[in-house]
Parts: structure tokens; C-alpha cells; sequence
């Protein structure tokens, strides 16, 4: 039994003493209209680092079917094994994850530094990971777990300062008969109304999510494949209904908010709109057991550094086990990148894009690809980032002794170390600044240098 303030007021005492502790939560109001898109993109624009998580019942299997090895990113096992419907709903049964702790999880994206959560609220399996009464194919009815995670993490993200989001595959749904996607259980795709699909499930569980849950800062739709724009139209027509200040991201197949780039495609040069790219940590979404490949903090690191300097934020994955744990490597080399982010966060939150652009590579005119383009090589010496009459220079090859930079507009005043804003000398000459550089890297990440203009 959960606690409702704007839905409902009429909650009994004993169902107040019944509910679990974790159960009982509070949510603020959603917030009020934007006055414009600037005010309504502003968080996003802050935020720039985001944890994404992806779970469901795909992380009971992780990546094995009938004791073989199911290849390929593991919340597709359900298609990749062309599993029954009938076979796979009967993982709902052994769903109990009860070492899930909403609190530590929100805790983590915070030591992280991340400044929004965004998870599956149901994913192409059709499974809701939330108390849906659009369908009983959800946590809270089908699991003996019976509570409702989305809720908790809701509220703890509320009181962490953290913005909360949901994924939703609009239209994939491999549980449903009308959904897109199973051809396995029900037959060739033009058979299926994915119209009636829309309506009597996808349209009905938006509206719940955008009313149970909290202020939503934003709804990650999916994989649209063939769905028209007056399809997409009608989803946006009830976020904006029910919460003008939720952002869509760019898989609606009508346009969004912002751009979202392929997974784990960072572009090569700054791109002068709202994005974001979505990533794994390893090499899937859900948990797979056997995908222990961890993104270093320093590699996190240079992608964060690099997104924000090419004007984009980084949406980055983890994918939690059925016992409800976020893999320890995961989170070590996250709150690895939080504690970097504690010092050098100036140079990411709220950054605008590199004033340069030649540091980020070029293309090699001797390499060309199958399209007859040349093969773009990336270079990942230092990226900047700016803020108004700030330059952050963050450093991943430490030059030691000394660095040009070149192309610089306007003259710099003064230069210092961001970790303990020790003084760096400077001698600018036209628009060529030299910097003399402590002979070490003062960090074995990354050092930022503020040039002030
Ligand atoms: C989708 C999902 O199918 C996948 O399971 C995961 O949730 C991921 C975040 O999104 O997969 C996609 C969708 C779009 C692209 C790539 C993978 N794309 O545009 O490159």
C-alpha cells in the first residue's frame, strides 16, 4: 500500500502501519509549466551526467537460456531465445530481489556525481517494473517481491536532489498480442494492432507513470521502428497534459526535447543542439553474468569530459541483478569518477562546449571507410569545456613542463590549477597562451587548468 498525497487522501491508518517501511513514501508535487523550451532544457543543461538503469526480469537469466549462452545484449534475451511468452512471464514468480535498497542505489548515482536517474519502466519484454494497474504483468501483482521499486527510487531521488526519470518502449511489447516485436508467439507484424496496443496499455501506463510517481524530469522512449508521428503525437499530447516540464527524449519517432545519439556513440565534433548519448558500462544494458568488460573511471572519465566539451550529456548504464545489486565494479568505478568529479565538477556542470575543436582529432585522408569517408581520428591529449570568461583545459596527457595552446580568443588573464587553485604561469602571445605546467600530472585522472579570460 503506498502513500498517494495528490491522489489520494483517504488512506487508512492501518494501511499506513501495514505499509513497509520502504513502502511508505512521499513525492513531491510535479513541477509547474515551463515559461519557455531554455527554462524547460535548463536542469538538463546542468545536469550533464545521468545513471541509466536498465532492470527487469532479463537480469534473472543474465544472459543464459537452457544452460546455453545467449549472445547479444542481455534485456533482448526474450527475443534473441525466441522465449514463449508463457515460458518467460514465468520468471515474475522467482523475481525477489530482496537485497534492492533504493537509498543506496540513489546514493551511489550522488557519489557518482550523477544528477539524474532515469530506469525501465517497462522494457521491450513488456514487463512493468512499477504497481501498474493497466496491466497485472507488473512487479508489485506477478512477483512475490510485491513492492513497487519505481516508487521507492522516486522518493529516495527526491531526497537526494537527484532527478528522476523513467525508459518506456513504447512500442515493443513482446508480452502483448497487439505490441511490436513478437512475431515468434504472434505471427507476422502486420497482423498485430499496434494501434490498439497504444491505447490500451502504452497511452494508459504513461499516464500512470506521469501521476504516481513524482515530479518526472524526463520520459526515455524507444525504439518507434514504424509508428507515425500522429502516434508520437498523442504521447507527447499527454505528457504535456499531465506534466508540461517533462522532457521526451529523441526515440519517440516524433520529435523531442533533445537528440539522442546511438548507444554509445559519442560524435567527433560539438553539435550546437540539446543531446545526449546513452551508454553501457560494459557491453550490455541488462545484467549479463558473464559481461565483466568494465569501463575504467578514467576512461568514464574522458567520455564525460569529451561529451561535455562536444556540448552533450552522458547517460550512462548499469544494470542490477536479480538480487537487486548494482555490480560492485560498476559502482566502484563510478564513485571512483564521483570522487573526480568532487574536485574537478566546475569544468563539467553547466560547461558549454570547446571554444577550439582541433584537439577533438580529424579525419586521416589515407583511411577511408566503406562509405568513402575518411576514418575520423579521435585525439584525447585534453578537452575543453567553458563557462562565461572560463576556459577549463582538462588534461588526460600530462605534457609536463610546459603547453601551447593556440586559436585562443581574447586575452587570459590569469591561469591556475582547479584542485587546490594552485597558480599556473601564462605568456600569451597573439593568440597563442603557454602554460609552464608542474613537471607531474597533479592528477593520475585528469588535471583540470582554468585559463580566465
Ligand atoms: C535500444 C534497446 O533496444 C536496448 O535494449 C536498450 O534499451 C538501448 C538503450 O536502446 O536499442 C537501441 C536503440 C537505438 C539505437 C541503438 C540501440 N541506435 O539508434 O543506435
Amino acid at each position: 500500500m503506498q502513500i498517494r498525497p495528490f491522489l489520494s487522501l483517504n488512506i487508512s491508518l492501518a494501511a499506513c502501519l501495514l505499509a513497509p517501511v520502504a513502502g511508505a513514501q512521499t513525492l513531491p508535487k510535479p513541477l509547474p509549466p515551463p515559461k519557455s523550451q531554455d527554462e524547460k532544457m535548463q536542469w538538463f543543461r546542468q545536469a550533464k551526467f545521468g545513471l541509466f538503469i536498465h532492470w527487469g526480469l532479463y537480469c534473472i537469466p543474465a544472459g543464459e537460456w537452457k544452460g546455453k549462452a545467449i549472445p547479444g545484449i542481455g534485456e533482448w534475451i526474450m527475443n534473441r531465445a525466441q522465449i514463449p511468452v508463457g515460458e518467460y512471464e514465468q520468471l515474475a514468480k522467482q523475481f525477489n530481489p530482496v537485497k534492492f535498497n533504493a537509498e543506496a542505489w540513489v546514493q551511489m548515482a550522488q557519489d557518482a556525481g550523477m544528477k539524474y536517474l532515469v530506469i525501465t519502466s517497462k522494457h521491450h519484454d513488456g514487463f512493468a517494473m512499477y504497481h501498474s494497474q493497466v496491466s497485472p504483468y507488473n512487479v508489485y501483482d506477478a512477483t512475490p517481491f510485491h513492492r513497487d521499486p519505481l516508487k521507492e527510487l522516486a522518493a529516495a531521488c527526491a531526497r537526494h536532489n537527484i532527478r528522476f526519470g523513467v525508459y518506456y518502449s513504447q512500442w515493443q511489447d513482446w508480452h502483448e498480442k497487439n505490441g511490436a516485436g513478437n512475431t515468434w508467439d504472434f505471427g507476422p507484424e502486420d497482423t498485430h494492432d499496434h494501434d490498439q496496443y497504444l491505447r490500451a496499455k502504452a497511452e494508459p501506463q504513461i499516464k500512470e507513470l506521469l501521476t504516481g510517481y513524482g515530479p518526472m524530469c524526463l520520459i526515455w522512449f524507444d525504439t518507434p521502428r514504424t509508428m507515425t508521428n500522429e502516434e508520437g503525437l498523442r504521447f507527447i499530447d499527454i505528457v504535456h497534459t499531465l506534466q508540461p516540464a517533462t522532457l521526451i527524449d529523441g526515440r519517440l519517432g516524433t520529435k523531442g526535447d533533445y537528440r539522442s545519439m546511438g548507444d554509445n556513440r559519442i560524435p567527433d565534433s560539438v553539435v550546437n543542439e540539446d543531446w545526449e548519448v546513452p551508454a553501457t558500462i560494459n557491453h550490455t544494458w541488462g545484467f549479463k553474468k558473464d559481461d565483466t568488460d568494465w569501463k575504467s573511471p578514467a576512461d568514464i572519465t574522458f567520455k564525460l569530459v569529451d561529451i561535455v566539451s562536444k556540448g552533450g550529456n552522458y547517460l550512462l548504464n548499469v544494470g542490477p541483478t536479480s538480487e537487486g545489486i548494482i555490480p560492485q565494479a560498476s559502482q566502484d568505478n563510478l564513485r571512483a569518477v564521483g570522487r573526480w568529479l568532487k574536485v574537478n565538477g566546475e569544468a563539467v556542470y553547466g560547461a558549454g562546449p570547446t571554444q577550439f575543436g582541433d584537439e577533438l582529432g580529424a579525419p586521416d585522408p589515407r583511411n577511408i571507410d566503406k562509405s568513402g569517408k575518411p576514418v575520423f581520428v579521435q585525439a584525447t591529449n585534453w578537452r575543453c569545456t567553458t563557462k562565461p570568461g572560463k576556459l577549463y583545459l582538462t588534461i588526460f596527457k600530462w605534457p609536463g613542463g610546459s603547453m601551447e595552446i593556440s586559436k585562443v580568443k581574447g586575452h587570459v588573464k590569469k591561469a591556475y590549477i582547479l584542485a587546490g587553485k594552485k597558480s599556473v604561469k601564462i605568456a600569451q602571445t597573439g593568440d597563442t597562451v603557454k602554460l609552464t605546467l608542474p613537471a607531474a600530472a597533479p592528477d593520475p585522472i585528469a588535471s583540470v587548468v582554468v585559463l580566465e579570460q
